[in-house]
């Protein structure tokens, strides 16, 4: 027999590990709340009888349509027909997990409930009656632990059985008196359209007014007066509007069958508790997160960051160098195959291989913090400060997401309802330094270093760009909040905090070896690619009249190219075309930007040394002000192809994705010209008219950031709209 399961649950409760125990399938298990808005589906294994599907649907608290997630699964158990929903609830939360539960039961379709987290419940000292929870609920219960992989299958035989009687108890009475006989009263009167068991859930909707059932169902005048009536009497005598009467309700009854099936223990505060207490009080939560993220990005760049690519960089890849040039001249190849080979390809990607254990070593850390439960904390934590500038926490997470990569941060602000916030997310989440900068950050942070005298701490310059992209985050966000399109309050942000625990060698090092392969996938293709072409456009052009290899670079095809543009970059310190050409690589990918200053210091011969490529590089940087300008521009212009095409299908809009665009570059030249002026009249007393605008550039930034806020007022919000 064919049979669909629907899980539902809680974000949080464990769906995802119970779908990937059933399925087999290998959905990445997070504590971020709704990262995923989609349903996915699988196949249950090992049930060699029934053919049997599991549809695991988005995380949500209840079935009010606020939410995207809500929306989502709502639509589907309503008109998709499940043969029963596995209805999960978190054993440990299970007074908040029942909420959905009385509203799944009241959906007509059969609900089984898995009480999961099964192995904490003794641990934790509570004490469960799940027989007579079953009998109050009017629906089967089955203790599980999809973590350990038990009660699975007696859940999936509870539900085939469940699934093949094909009937459904709807409850008993939930809720008052009142509330119960006007339900009673709207059963009766709704369509014959809408199927017996569902008039239920379709005549509370009714009552509460719930504006997409309304729009979906048909009422005929003298029903509609009455139901009118029936509510305006209700919110009458108890004083309140018809959803919180409602909602009261179900607490109600929530409470009265917990009581007499629930035995809590003594509230004693756990090991978590006790670290939270420190991690996420609201005066040190700040600098302790700080603190960390200081201490990742300062070991991923400098101590073993450094000294692993060195390694790479002067033997491993000047090894490669030298033995590929002498296969190629052994075996006749032309001067000019060896030249885009050695110099072009091995010199361009190798230049940014290089990079790859650091990024190693950023992912890594980043990975054990998540794994262990901490950076869930940061986005509490940071919810604070989001909210005080106008923002969701929930738009923190797209944020936290962005230091691996650009493309994930975006698609994670699908989960922020409000229009407004979750453009502002997407605009603003690749200020971030994604993993693809990092070399970047450690190549242009070695010019400076070099630069300065007795300055040894060019890792400095990792941590400080993490925390740019945070600063270059919110003053954005509040420089938008005060305009129109972009003012409201932010959306209320509910998440789990999880307890912390020692993290999976096997999942870190997945985690890890994920990400890396994105890079190394992207190194072996696009940056081939890049540095052919960037080869190829430095080596040729037109020289004593006529086109071919150029003797100078500076009469290459790039340098054309780049000279033309390059006096745009000329008020930000880097007004040269071996600047200007890596620049435009990054657009392509932002590793591109080292490959590129590979190819042209190998090319050009800058350098003495082909692969000491920082030394090649700093010859186009007069100061170490116009290095960091550089870095800067390039950090926060816009990202990646990748990460634009999918701000393109997030934002869904031609008008704001060019807004989003236009904004993230005009931001970046306007905080590189800041820095690189203002910083040259502090330190070297440079002083010109290009100084003079980048005060003026200041004096606005600063007014639109303390003007007062014209709509601070504004409590309507544009909501996405999604069909019911
Ligand atoms: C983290 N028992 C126990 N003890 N834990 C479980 C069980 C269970 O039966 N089932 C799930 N979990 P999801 P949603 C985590 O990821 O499946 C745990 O949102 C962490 N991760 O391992 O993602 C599961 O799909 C860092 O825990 O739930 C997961 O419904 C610190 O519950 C969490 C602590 O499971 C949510 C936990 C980086």
């Amino acid at each position: 027999m064919n049979i669909k399961f629907a899980l539902a649950g809680n974000p949080n409760c464990g769906k995802t590990t119970m779908f990937n125990a059933l399925t087999g399938a290998n959905q990445y298990v997070g504590n971020w709340p709704g990262v995923t808005v989609e349903k996915k589906e699988g196949k249950v294994k090992g049930n060699k009888e029934d053919n049997i599907t599991v549809v695991d649907l988005p995380g949500i608290y209840s079935l009010s349509p606020y939410t995207l997630e809500e929306v989502v699964s709502r639509d589907f158990l309503l008109n998709e027909d499940p043969d029963v929903i596995i209805d999960l609830v978190d054993a440990t939360n299970i007074e908040r997990n029942l909420y959905l539960t009385t509203q799944l039961i009241e959906t007509g379709v059969p609900v089984v409930v898995a009480l999961n987290m099964a192995d904490l419940i003794e641990k934790r000292g509570l004490k469960i009656d799940t027989k007579r929870l079953s009998m109050v609920l009017g629906c089967p219960i089955i203790e599980t632990s999809a973590l350990k992989g038990t009660g699975l299958k007696e859940l999936i035989a509870e539900a085939v059985k469940v699934a093949k009687q094909g009937e459904h108890q709807l409850p008993g009475a939930i809720f008052s008196e009142k509330l119960e006989e006007a339900i009673d009263t709207v059963v009766p009167a709704l369509s014959e359209t809408i199927a017996t068991n569902k008039k239920r859930w379709y005549a509370v909707k009714v009552l509460e007014n719930d504006e997409k059932v309304m729009n979906h169902i048909v009422l005929d005048a003298q029903t509609k007066t009455t139901i009118d009536a029936l509510r305006k009497d209700l919110e009458t005598e108890l004083d309140d509007d018809m959803e919180s009467i409602v909602t009261d309700g179900r607490y109600t009854y929530i409470q009265k069958i917990i009581s007499t099936t629930v035995e809590k223990p003594k509230e004693k505060l756990t090991i978590s508790d006790k670290i939270d207490k420190i991690v996420t009080n609201r005066f040190l939560g700040i600098p302790i997160f700080l603190l960390i993220m200081y201490i990742v990005y300062y070991i991923s760049v400098t101590t073993v960051g450094t000294f692993v690519t060195d390694w790479t960089n002067d033997v491993f890849v000047v090894a490669i160098q030298d033995a590929v040039s002498g296969f190629l001249s052994s075996v006749g190849a032309s001067g000019l195959l060896s030249a885009v080979i050695v110099d072009g390809i091995i010199g361009g990607v190798g230049a940014v291989i290089g990079f790859a254990p650091q990024m190693a070593i950023l992912f890594l850390f980043l990975s054990i913090l998540e794994d262990c439960g901490y950076m869930v904390r940061i986005a509490f934590v940071m919810d604070r400060v989001f909210r005080y500038f106008g923002l969701s926490g929930k738009s923190f997470i797209p944020l936290l997401i962005g230091s691996g990569c650009g493309v994930p941060a975006i698609m994670a602000s699908k989960t922020i309802e409000q229009d407004n916030d979750r453009r502002l997310t997407i605009m603003t989440a690749t200020f971030i330094p994604c993993g693809a900068k990092l070399p970047v950050i450690a190549l242009l942070g070695g010019v400076m270093a070099g630069k300065v005298a007795g300055w040894e701490a060019g890792g400095m310059i990792a941590p400080a760009m993490y925390f740019l992209g945070i600063v270059a985050v919110l003053v954005s966000a509040i420089i938008l909040k005060k305009t129109k399109p972009f003012s409201g309050k932010p959306a209320p942000f509910v998440m789990e905090l999880p307890e912390y625990h020692i993290p999976s060698v096997k999942t870190v090092l997945l985690h890890v070896w994920e990400r890396l392969k994105a890079f190394l996938i992207k190194a072996g293709t696009i940056l081939v690619v890049a540095c052919i072409v960037i080869w190829f456009l430095s080596t040729f052009g037109f020289e004593g009249g006529s086109f071919g290899m150029v003797e100078d670079t500076a009469n290459s095809l790039i340098a054309v190219i780049g000279n033309v543009i390059a006096p745009i970059f000329a008020p930000l310190g880097f007004g040269n075309w071996q600047s200007v050409a890596s620049s435009l690589t990054g657009f392509s990918a932002k590793e591109a930007i080292v490959s590129t200053m590979g190819v042209l210091a190998n090319v050009s011969g800058d350098t003495e040394d082909a692969v000491n490529v920082a030394a090649g590089v700093a010859q186009w940087f007069p100061t170490a002000m116009a290095a960091l300008s550089f870095l800067i521009f390039n950090l926060l212009d816009s990202p990646c192809l990748a990460a634009i095409s999918t701000m393109a299908n997030e934002l869904n809009d031609r008008k704001w994705f060019w807004f989003a665009i236009i904004f993230q570059n005009v931001f970046a030249y306007a905080v590189s010209l800041m820095v690189y002026q203002i910083g040259s009249l502090v330190l070297y007393g440079t002083f010109g008219f290009w100084t003079v605008v980048a005060f003026v550039v200041l004096a606005f930034m600063l007014y639109m950031l303390f003007r007062p806020d014209p709509y601070k007022d504004q409590k309507v919000y544009s909501t996405r709209s999604v069909e019911a």
